[in-house]
């Protein structure tokens, strides 16, 4: 059965553009996704210590066959082939993946919240989700074209890419 996923992607340590790009490429590669759409690439001030250098983020719109858990398993791999440390929570990042939504679905697991619990609140997500799929709702909170009424974007910035 094919399933829609929405991924989060960002990147803020060695050439975030280029990570987010590979990144794409490497979705639409994975075993039984396709990659249906992608975002444009936007800049945006980091949200957590601010110490750090600012974000490129980006969401891409999948077809898949995988369970949540299997995708997220594959999401995990390309974080990890990205040599992603880990090093203190909401801190700078190679390659950060995050399952933001599936189908209409709700998922609360140990490893996987889905919806993704902060995604509502985050303008680097809602602006290039808006982007791709102007009509989508979250599951549980509403119109993400209404959320963004109230969310501030003011920081982030599109990005011209040169491929
Ligand atoms: N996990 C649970 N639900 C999910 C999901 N929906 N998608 C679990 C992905 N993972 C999910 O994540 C910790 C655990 O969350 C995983 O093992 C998985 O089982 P992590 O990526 O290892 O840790 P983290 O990223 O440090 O924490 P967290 O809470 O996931 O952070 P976020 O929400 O990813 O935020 N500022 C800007 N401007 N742009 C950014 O992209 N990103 C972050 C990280 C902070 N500030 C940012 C940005
Ligand atoms: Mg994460």
């Amino acid at each position: 059965m094919s399933h829609i996923a929405y991924i989060g992607l960002g990147s803020n340590l060695e050439n975030p553009v280029q990570q987010l790009l590979t990144a794409l490429t490497e979705l639409d590669q994975l075993d039984q996704c396709q990659l249906i759409a992608q975002s444009s690439l936007y800049s945006s001030k980091p949200v957590g210590p601010q110490d750090q250098p600012d974000f490129v983020n980006a969401v891409a719109k999948l077809q898949t066959e995988l369970t949540p858990l299997v995708l997220l398993d594959r999401l995990q791999a390309l974080e990890q082939s990205h040599r992603r440390i880990r090093e203190r929570h909401w801190g700078p990042r190679t390659l950060d993946l995050d399952l933001l939504l599936y189908d209409d679905d709700f998922i609360t697991n140990p490893r996987l919240t889905v919806p993704h619990a902060h995604m509502h609140e985050r303008g680097f997500v809602l602006l290039p989700l808006q982007e791709i799929s102007p009509e989508i709702s979250i599951p549980g909170k509403g119109l993400v074209t209404e959320i963004l009424h109230y969310i501030g974007t003011d920081d982030l910035q599109l990005l011209t890419v040169t491929e």
